[in-house]
């Protein structure tokens, strides 16, 4: 077990990397000094960027046509912390781990808690599951939960909602993420319009059973397991069920949940424009909800995505606290690793959003130089700023490379001694 204070096995780059990593990190903070930025203000910005970790990641996730598990795999919630742990370690950017409940149901939840504090690990938001029966449960979600015509089948979901509450707050968590399957697939198979009223009947019970200090984030999705149509299918349905609950109800943007050419960007702003940007589920898709890593096939968009919100951030745009989560599903990658990727990929395009200048751009779009103004995005994008991560994770006691330093750690292969191979199927994962 490593504890945060201790510093994980495997950070220890090579002494010629280390060197290698200065002399880079020197001429980038040098060319960035003579644009007009100070490097260390930029390393302390870019160590402002924290993501939380889902903990249904750190299994091999698979497909609807089967999974295949990696060695060392989590079995446990204690397990999956343990992982989170040491992906924090590494970057220091990943201090909390979102639950998904029941899949992450602890008999104990001081337990998990003592368990978190040792390891240095919060909790972020707390997601709730009507989108799968449970063993033992009484009704059927197979036609809907918060949607379906049957009101008992919806006191079932909004009691499994408060429940869900509560374990966030025996663990501090102070926001709830709302997605629902519900949806139809076939014409005719539920109104279209009665059960949209439902949800947000339903939604509204949940939203008056919050704790004062926290937020509930509605997540679209416009289709699966609904192929016909989804009750809260885009940021559109999302938003007016925000609207409908109160100030503490914002949408949350999942990178992954939009028909193909769809401009998330666009969507991001309109939603921070009215203070109903919550937060994020980052992950990169090339046709649908895939849940790869983040920036994987689509780098310029995701930046474009941050430079909204750091621009926001700049303006302090009333309403902009978004919580920044990750939801991918790895498949093939080891889990960890695939974190580890994905929060540099991350650090990355903030960090390049950061560069953008802000003041240039707006007189380049207020005198029509649409050509300046592109190549002020572009020059930030275009930037290198690997150096500029590195030295943010290096000043946290981090790895300059964390997926070299988890390589090197052994951390992998003491973990398959420690954990033996979970039953058939694995532990519960994403889906
Ligand atoms: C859904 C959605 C939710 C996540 C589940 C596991 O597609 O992205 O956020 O909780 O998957
Ligand atoms: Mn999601
Ligand atoms: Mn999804």
């Amino acid at each position: 077990m490593t504890a945060t204070s201790e510093r994980p096995a495997g950070l220890e780059a090579g002494r010629a990397a280390e060197r290698a990593h200065e002399r880079d990190f020197a001429a980038l903070a040098e060319r960035l000094e003579g644009e007009g930025f100070a490097a260390d203000k930029l390393v302390a910005e870019v160590q402002g960027f924290e993501v939380a970790l889902p903990s249904w990641a750190f299994a091999t996730g698979g497909t609807r046509f089967g999974r295949f598990s990696g060695a060392g795999e989590p079995r446990t919630l204690r397990e999956k912390m343990e992982d989170a742990a040491f992906v924090h370690g590494l970057t220091g950017a990943a201090p909390r781990i979102s639950l998904h409940i029941p899949w992450d149901a602890a008999p104990n939840m001081d337990e998990v808690c003592s368990d978190a504090r040792r390891l240095g690990i919060g909790f972020d938001a707390v997601n709730s599951n009507t989108f799968q029966d449970q063993p033992g449960q009484p009704l059927s979600y197979k036609l809907g939960s918060f949607s379906n015509p049957n009101a008992a089948i919806r006191r079932q979901a909004i009691e499994h909602h408060l429940h869900v509450i509560e374990v966030g707050k025996a663990v501090g968590s102070k926001a709830l993420t709302v997605w629902l399957a519900d949806g139809s697939n076939y014409p005719g198979q539920m109104s279209l319009r009665g059960s949209f009223d439902r949800v947000r009947e339903c939604l509204q019970e949940v939203y008056a059973a919050l704790p004062d200090d926290w937020r509930l984030f509605t997540e679209h999705k416009p289709y699966e397991p609904a192929f016909y149509a989804t009750v809260v299918q885009d940021w559109g349905s999302s938003l007016l069920l925000a609207q409908s609950l109160g100030d503490r109800a914002q949408c949350l943007v999942d990178l992954g949940h939009h028909l193909p050419s769809v401009n998330i960007e666009l969507i991001v702003a309109r939603l921070l424009g009215v203070g109903k940007l919550g937060g994020f589920h980052f992950n990169d898709s090339k046709y649908g909800d895939d849940d790869l890593t983040a920036g994987s096939i689509k780098p310029y968009v995701l930046f474009l995505i941050f430079h909204e919100l750091v621009l926001a951030g700049r303006e302090e745009l009333p309403g902009f606290d978004p919580a920044y989560m990750i939801d991918q599903s790895h498949n093939l990658k080891d889990p960890i690793e695939s974190l580890l990727q994905t929060v540099d990929q991350l650090q990355q395009a903030y960090a390049k959003a950061c560069l953008v200048n802000h003041a240039r751009l707006a007189e380049y779009q207020t005198s029509g130089d649409v050509i300046m103004a592109e190549r002020t995005l572009k020059q930030a994008y275009e930037t290198d700023v690997r150096p500029l991560v590195a030295e943010a994770r290096r000043r946290r006691g981090g790895a300059l490379d964390p997926v070299l330093a988890f390589r090197a750690s052994g951390y992998r292969a003491q973990k398959t001694a420690e954990r033996p191979a979970a039953a058939p199927g694995g532990a519960p994962t994403h889906l």
